[in-house]
């Protein structure tokens, strides 16, 4: 990409941080810890963090967003600490960037461009850079008049002199323009196309599979989780984003049963809209799956505010995927959800989680790392009931004849159901069962050859019903 000037360049590893914040009445921190999401994040993408400074108003300056006496004590407070970055806890916009930093003399980044860094460090797959590059683009795009006005002012135009009104930054600015425009252009057309194939691939998969994901904030232990159900090999590590793309293994949950589990990228507080748009396409599966498993860290003490952000999160996506499926006129209804009360470990007694499971009927206390803690106990197995039950599909009565030659089918009918009554007459067995009109469905689709005698006075589990 062609694009370049000091701006642009916001890398954040190996700087040295003073982290700055200004408290709005309707800020929502941790207040034990109030920066300690941002030192996380800061030292992710590679930072060491030197000073911290937080200023508490009724509303933003409009120039530089924190006021000016607290702005000349960030100042000092930077070269006493040797800073050579400071980065801001929320979104500025490039007007005050440039402001802020023409009154501390060092580069400042805000929020935003702080998460954008990391997944640009953490994207792995061709898809996941793309995504990263178009969200980059987006992002600063629109800021690159502002830009350009404040670099003239600061340091003249890279040796070639920013003199008069039209300089060579104006014309620089259309160039890059232009080029921002035809790469965005491409990087879209070529992500639209990855999608339109995973989607196809989702569907497909849906079609004999039951699709679960695991969903939740940074940090919550769901690529732990998800090793430990599908004894795959997820990444997992204590580095937020460590998930940059969904990774989909089988689970086996018993019974002869199996579905998909999918791992998926963790959430943060505030992330720009544009970015969860850009991002979309790692949560879509999420909004296929039969079921989600909303995993929370209990133990983290912004473990609140992080459920809040989730569960808004996934409400916003699922609003605007009922709104297309409506337009598309497909008919579409968002997975159900469970809770997973998960590092229980960490706690010293239930009262936590007895407040947690007032709060979200049904939620389960797991631990992913020490799944015998006695306030975890069991969880799994409860956990893997649930899902068992869910992937079944609704219960309901039916009769089934089925030849005894197949005996596969029969056993897995019998695994798989409560046997009410079993008879045999002219080389079948017929069952009378209560069964999960899903698990029907995927034995049908398995390859079992049986057919129903009758089904209960509710009707035949509908999705029993060959497609
Ligand atoms: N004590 C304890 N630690 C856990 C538990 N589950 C996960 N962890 C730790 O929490 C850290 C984060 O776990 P991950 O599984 O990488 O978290 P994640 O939700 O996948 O994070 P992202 O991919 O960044 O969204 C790791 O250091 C885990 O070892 C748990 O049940 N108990
Ligand atoms: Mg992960």
């Amino acid at each position: 990409m062609a694009i370049n000037r000091e701006r642009t360049d916001l890398k954040v590893s190996r700087e040295r941080a003073a982290l700055a914040a200004v408290h709005l009445p309707s800020t929502r921190v941790d207040e034990r810890d109030p920066l300690g999401e941002l030192r996380a994040l800061a030292e992710n993408a590679g930072a060491t963090v030197v000073g911290e400074l937080i200023q508490r108003r009724d509303r933003p300056e409009a120039g530089t967003y924190m006021g000016s006496g607290k702005l000349e004590e960030l100042r000092r407070l930077c070269e006493e600490a040797r800073a050579t970055l400071v980065i801001f806890d929320h979104d500025l916009s490039p007007a005050q960037i440039g402001n802020i930093e023409r009154r501390l003399e060092r580069k400042v980044i805000d929020r935003s461009e702080l998460i954008l860094d990391i997944f640009a460090g953490r994207a792995t797959t061709h898809e996941a850079k793309l995504q990263v590059e178009l969200a980059q683009l987006e992002y600063t795009y629109p800021r690159l008049r502002a830009m350009w006005d404040h670099l003239e002012r600061i340091v003249g135009v890279g040796g070639v002199g920013g003199i008069g009104t039209r300089g060579p930054g104006e014309q620089q600015l259309e160039v890059d323009r232009r080029l921002v425009q035809r790469r965005r252009t491409r990087l879209k057309r070529e992500l639209d196309a990855i999608q339109a194939r995973r989607a196809r691939q989702v569907r497909e998969r849906k079609v004999d599979h039951v699709l679960v994901g695991l969903v939740g904030y940074t940090n919550a232990g769901k690529s732990t989780l998800f090793n430990r159900l599908t004894e795959g090999g997820a990444y997992a590590d204590d580095r937020v984003f460590a998930t940059l793309m969904t990774r989909t293994r089988q689970w086996g949950v018993g019974a002869g049963q199996s579905v998909m589990l999918s791992d998926t990228v963790g959430f943060v507080r505030d992330l720009p809209h544009h970015l969860v748009a850009s991002f979309k396409a790692t949560l879509e599966e999420t909004t296929h799956a039969d079921l989600l498993l909303v995993v929370l860290d209990v133990s983290d003490p912004a473990a609140s505010m992080q459920h809040e952000t989730v569960c808004h999160t996934l409400d916003t996506i699922f609003e605007e995927t009922a709104r297309a499926e409506a337009r598309a006129g497909r008919s579409w209804s968002p997975p159900a959800r469970v809770t997973l009360l998960n590092k229980a470990d960490r706690l010293t007694d239930n009262r936590e989680l007895l407040m947690w499971q007032s709060r979200i009927p049904g939620a389960i206390p797991v631990s992913a790392v020490n799944p015998n803690h006695p306030l975890a106990a069991e969880g799994l197995e409860r956990l893997t009931e649930a899902v068992r039950a869910a992937a079944a599909g609704p219960v309901s009565e039916v009769t089934l004849r089925a030849p005894l030659s197949d005996a596969k089918t029969i056993l897995a009918l019998e695994s798989s159901g409560e046997v009410l009554d079993r008879a045999y007459e002219n080389g079948s067995a017929v069952l009378r069962l209560r069964i999960g009109g899903r698990r029907l469905a995927q034995i049908r689709a398995g390859g079992g050859g049986f057919e129903v005698v009758e089904a209960s006075a509710t009707g035949a589990p509908e999705s029993a019903a060959p497609d």
